[in-house]
């Protein structure tokens, strides 16, 4: 089974980290609505929600991918590029115990999970602001036993390597070429986004169906022609606090049996 860990919307994110944005009001209550809606898709795609408690003093704690990465054989606690949210970590931790060996990355790398794309046995890892080859080098001795292969990829324009590039099969990207160079991507066909619409390559891909930016229907009539189940979620409140789609789930695999192990 799938599980999807999530977190309530803080009523603090109108106080959230921004680098490429102007900050603008966010509505806390449309937010936590289109943050539920978000939660329910999940679920109705035989998900299983888990959502951790609301952090009423941190403001971005809603963006829970950012503090770990859910391999099969391993978490790994990031160390978020920004001290306002490394706060946000013991609470995932927990969450995460029941199902994975832990791993940590630890002072002086920084490592946010929106810069960490995985695809198959690769794993890309955006150098961004707020991730360093520090955390890259710590992250390839943690995986080193387990057969993935890891990289760095600049990114340039945006807040994150999943800002750029996200998975929509085990084959197939979706892309936004002008934050990321496709030929340093292993290869795999790239589907370019609509011009029109650049935060439109964070797309979270659950099963055969790929959650799009309700915002971005031009990039999604593009899924949609190349085949792909499309289903627009919209998360426009959280996206003046510089958030997406992936963001706001950790995603893993559990046998059936450990279920219980999530109440
Ligand atoms: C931040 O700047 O950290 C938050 N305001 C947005 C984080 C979005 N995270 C993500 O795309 N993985």
């Amino acid at each position: 089974m799938r599980v999807a860990i999530t977190r309530g919307v803080s009523p603090a994110i109108g106080r959230c980290e921004l680098t490429h944005l102007n900050r603008t009001p966010i509505d806390i209550d449309v937010a936590k609505a289109q943050h539920a809606l978000y939660e329910a898709v999940l679920g109705e795609l035989g998900c299983r929600v888990q959502r951790l408690d609301e952090e009423p003093d941190l403001p971005d704690s809603v963006f829970v991918e950012d503090v770990a990465v859910v391999l099969d054989e391993v978490a790994i606690i990031t160390r978020p590029g920004v001290s306002s949210r490394r706060g946000e970590r013991p609470s995932v931790e927990r969450a995460l115990e029941p199902h994975r060996p832990l791993a940590h990355i630890r002072e002086p790398g920084i490592l946010d999970g929106g810069d960490v794309l995985v695809v198959g046995k690769d794993i890309h890892i955006g150098i961004s602001s707020r991730s360093d080859t520090d955390a890259l080098d710590q992250v390839q001795a943690i995986v080193a036993d387990h057969g993935y292969r890891v990289d760095g990829i600049d990114v340039r324009g945006c807040l994150h390597l999943k800002s750029a590039v996200t998975a929509v099969s085990d084959d197939t990207l979706l892309i936004n070429p002008a934050w990321v160079d496709p030929t340093d991507l292993g290869g795999r066909t790239c589907i370019p986004i609509d011009p029109s619409e650049p935060g439109a390559a964070n797309v979270v891909r659950v099963g055969d169906t790929v959650l799009v930016g309700a915002a971005f229907p031009r990039t999604g009539e593009r899924l949609s022609a190349a085949g792909f189940e499309v289903r627009p979620v919209d998360t426009s409140e959280l996206a003046k606090a510089e958030g997406a789609l992936t963001c706001c789930s950790l995603l893993f695999d559990v046998p059936d049996s450990n279920d219980g192990a999530l109440t």
